[in-house]
């Protein structure tokens, strides 16, 4: 999803050549990330300058509460081949992409700040994706110290937006939703949102985090950090769905809430007061307007959306 909204933003960049790695081609760029020996090949043959790392076996609460074994075993396996890759191939700038979700479950404190990361336990629900994170986290900061490189960690709240994984089972709430919603009103059938509603989130629009990736890659003043990247609004997952209701033209009242399905975590709030402080006129775009983008993106490319 953010490696699309970048190749979106490439214009802006154009002193600088882009490679999009991705596995489903069936190209000299489709690389099995868990398999050491075709990443480091592939690395050795293209002499890269900076690396963005996007790539995760990654999904929403339910694919994480069943998945958690395996989703730390492959993006342990992704991470650690990455890192060598870089090592191997004098990549010495780059940008690793951590997750809120990462934090702790009961923090000292709220909102909770980049020092934070690993005071206590993530929330059980996701355990086996959080701990592969906190593990890139802490071996950049290792690879910093000891090779000299500059290998930012950028941590985003709940993203959503084009290309986003629209998969019911698999995805995060925002595009589950919608999906779902879509195709319950096509058919006319009962609308169905999970949990009580009342956990907290914050959401961070697919776009803006693209945008603030190439800043911060290519602005050399920041070296070795470790950035929250959110505008610090926060909302109740009613609302949310609220909101994503009256953009889809539903009646919120025609939703049934099925309480036997997991809430998660219920708060993982964060602040973004380092970020702020670097890029003061970075412009959020507002919550309703990330979903109205969304959905028209959604009903545009409904044929070729990832499900
Ligand atoms: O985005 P999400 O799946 O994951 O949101 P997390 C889960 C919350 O949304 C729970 C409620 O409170 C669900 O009960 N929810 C309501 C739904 N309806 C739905 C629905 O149709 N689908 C989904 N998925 N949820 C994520 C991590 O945790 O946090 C990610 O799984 C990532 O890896 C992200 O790190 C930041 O927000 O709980």
């Amino acid at each position: 999803m953010i490696g699309k909204n970048i190749q979106e933003l490439i214009p802006d960049y154009n002193e600088h050549e882009f490679i999009f790695l991705n596995r489903s081609l069936n190209n000299e760029n489709s690389v099995d990330l868990t398999d050491r020996l075709e990443v480091i090949s592939y690395f050795e043959k293209n002499l890269f300058d900076y690396i963005i790392h996007l790539a995760a076996d990654v999904g929403g609460l339910f694919k994480n509460l069943n998945g958690n074994a395996s989703m730390f075993s492959n993006n342990i396996k992704i991470n650690e081949n990455i890192l060598e890759a870089c090592k191997e191939n004098n990549i010495s700038r780059g940008i690793f992409v951590l997750s809120s979700c990462i934090f702790p479950n009961s923090p000292s404190i709220f909102p909770m700040n980049e020092t934070m990361i690993h005071e206590s336990p993530p929330h059980y629900s996701n355990e086996g994706y959080a701990y592969s994170k906190r593990m890139l986290h802490m071996q950049c900061q290792q690879y910093n110290n000891t090779f000299n490189t500059e290998f930012i960690c950028l941590v985003p709240v709940n993203l959503y937006g084009p290309y986003d994984n629209f998969n019911p089972k698999n995805s995060h709430l925002l595009p589950g939703l919608m999906h779902r919603f879509h195709n319950n009103k096509l058919n006319n059938e009962q609308m169905i949102a999970y949990g009580t509603g009342k956990p907290l989130r914050q959401m961070l629009y697919s776009v803006d985090f693209a945008k603030i990736i190439c800043n911060i890659l290519f602005d050399k003043m920041i070296k070795t950090d470790t950035i929250i990247c959110c505008n610090n609004e926060e909302f109740e997952i009613n609302d949310i769905v609220k909101t994503l209701t009256t953009v889809m033209d539903v009646k919120y009242n025609d939703i049934h809430w099925d309480s036997n399905m997991s809430d998660g975590c219920m708060k993982k709030t964060v602040d973004s007061s380092k970020f702020k402080l670097q890029y003061p006129n970075f412009k959020f775009t507002s919550f309703n307007d990330g979903i109205q983008n969304t959905y028209n993106w959604y009903k545009s490319n409904i044929k070729t959306i990832r499900v």
